[in-house]
């Protein structure tokens, strides 16, 4: 099918859905709560169950034996903005024109349109309560002006579909450093209005590059503006000194926000999306976490993150909503270890493999930046199994839309396909047979059945990488590759051997392919 504009703002702004064959109801006839804990850089190895060792995660890996564990579960992109837009519009972001979906700051403008059919939206419309607690960094405003943290922000997540949030702007490493309840910063005092800057410096607390001596962790240049609880960040803020929040009880926020939520919804069909901050830098465990793991501080949170989700189940269970709601467990893009704090966790690995064993690191198309755990738990109607069938988070939407009952024009998603009966174990074919992986400087991959095909990027400098100087050499010569590159993971999981010179035809199937869908020809 070729999509156009035209049909993508028909999808956008006329949404039709039509209510589909049986939702998979309950025997009340209730839809089923539906949980999505969102990790942040998250690596297909750090779990227990899926091979972890050093890091403990038992709750987690409860779920994974009670529900279906995928080995080929993907993100659409190995970093946050453009995976989570895909994530919640069933498009990929790269169709996006004009860098809206690039790394966002704290200031930028909401990338995705009021309007639009997304995730939230879909399971609203399906009677859903919908809420957001965690991480946001999908902009803020309507970028007319910049957005002011003083006053009432939007549109935001309310207006794309979340009846409820409880959100930080950005990244914990970004400035402000705030909570933002619905339109409002919690905690601001009128008296001491917030500023925020990523040009200048305008704050009146020092930056980490003044203050070495006041930093918990030492930062790159990049990240050593101010400097907010013995943390220094991207970028400048001045003021909101009693909202912003203390790296230490971020957790614990998202929990009892999360739980909160829960309980206030348990008559009717919720959604709770749990994007949760971990192993994200700047990397703080609360403090009854603080040396738990055996590799270091990224172990941790990684443990904290199992804390979370076992909270969660817990209030779940005290509800009795444990076996009608589907829990999905994932990450937004791969591991990285070190992503601009010395954190020590490259020192502290103690022979963890944080992508268990696939190749390069967030940012990247190799696998370990885009291959992400991915766990679907619902006693009801997930049997216990391992699914090495292909899921992009993309499909989300689609997928449940199909759970729900409900149908999505194709144009409206065009990137997402409907595997409600793959999650459900009603087959065991393929549904999706294609995937685009995208990397930082919009690089694209194609994985297609077995095969991974990566083409060469442009030579030189690509875009934005003035900001990885000084990231780790291998993260910044992997990102720009001179030749193309030919996988076959069944026989060559961690992308070893190119075999592109092997196998002239498959490159140029696969080129084409991926041509095809980058001009709209959905797979
Ligand atoms: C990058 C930051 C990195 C992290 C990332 C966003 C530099 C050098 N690095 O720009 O530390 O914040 O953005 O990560 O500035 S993500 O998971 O939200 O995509
Ligand atoms: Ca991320």
């Amino acid at each position: 099918m070729k999509i156009n504009g035209a049909m993508l703002m028909a999808g956008w702004l006329g949404v039709v859905l039509t209510p589909a064959g049986p939702a998979y109801a309950t025997p009340a006839g209730q839809k089923p709560n539906i949980v999505l804990i969102l990790a942040d850089d998250l690596g297909y190895g750090d779990l227990g169950c899926y091979g972890a060792t050093k890091i403990k995660t038992p709750n987690i890996d409860r779920l994974a034996a009670g529900g279906v564990r995928f080995t080929q579960g993907y993100a659409p992109a190995s970093t946050c903005t453009p995976s989570r837009f895909t994530l919640l519009t069933g498009e990929y972001a790269w169709r996006e024109k004009g860098r809206k979906t690039s790394i966002l700051d704290g200031d930028a403008p909401l990338c995705i349109e009021p309007g639009r059919l997304t995730l939230p939206a879909l399971l609203r419309q399906a009677g859903y309560h919908t809420g957001i607690v965690g991480k946001w960094h999908l902009g803020l405003g309507d970028g007319h002006i910049p957005v002011d943290f003083n006053q009432e922000i939007k549109p935001g997540p309310i207006e794309v579909g979340f009846d409820y949030c409880y959100i930080i702007p950005a990244t914990v490493d970004r400035v402000p450093d705030v909570w933002i309840e619905n339109h409002r910063v919690v905690g601001l005092d009128p008296a001491d209005p917030i500023t925020v800057s990523y040009a200048t410096n305008i704050s009146d607390d020092p930056t980490g590059l003044e203050r070495p001596d006041l930093l918990k962790q030492k930062a790159d240049r990049q990240h050593s503006g101010t400097i907010i609880n013995g943390i220094s960040r991207i970028g400048f803020m001045k003021g909101g000194k009693s909202a912003r929040f203390k790296d230490e009880d971020l957790a614990s926020t998202v929990v009892a926000k999360s739980v909160h939520f829960i309980e206030q919804h348990r008559n009717a069909p919720f959604f709770l999306e749990a994007a949760l901050f971990e192993p994200h830098v700047p990397r703080v465990a609360k403090p009854s976490l603080v040396g738990t793991s055996a590799c270091g501080v990224r172990g941790d949170v990684i443990q904290q993150i199992d804390w979370e989700t076992g909270e969660i189940m817990q209030a779940l269970k005290k509800l009795n909503l444990e076996t009608n709601t589907l829990v999905i467990l994932s990450s937004d893009n791969g591991a990285i270890l070190f992503d601009g704090y010395y954190d020590h966790s490259f020192e502290d690995l103690n022979g963890h493999q944080p992508t268990g064993g696939l190749r390069g690191w967030k940012y990247l198309v190799f696998e370990g930046g885009c291959r992400v755990p991915l766990i679907a738990f619902w006693p009801q109607q997930i049997k216990p199994r391992v699914s090495g069938q292909l899921f992009n988070l993309a499909d989300m939407l689609a997928t449940l839309a199909g759970i729900t009952g409900q149908q999505v024009p194709r144009e409206t998603a065009p990137d997402s396909l409907d595997l409600s009966r793959v999650l459900l174990g009603a087959t065991t074919n393929q549904i999706r047979c294609d995937t685009v992986l995208q990397g930082v400087s919009d690089t694209l991959a194609l994985r297609q059945g077995d095969w991974k095909f990566i083409p060469a990027n442009a030579i030189g400098k690509p875009t934005g990488m003035g900001r990885w100087a000084d990231a780790s050499a291998e993260r910044f010569a992997e990102s720009h590759l001179t030749a193309p590159m030919l996988f076959n993971l069944a026989v060559d999981p961690g992308e070893r051997t190119n075999l592109f010179e092997k196998y002239p035809q498959k490159v140029l199937a696969m080129r084409q392919q991926l041509n095809a869908i980058k001009n709209g020809v959905s797979p």
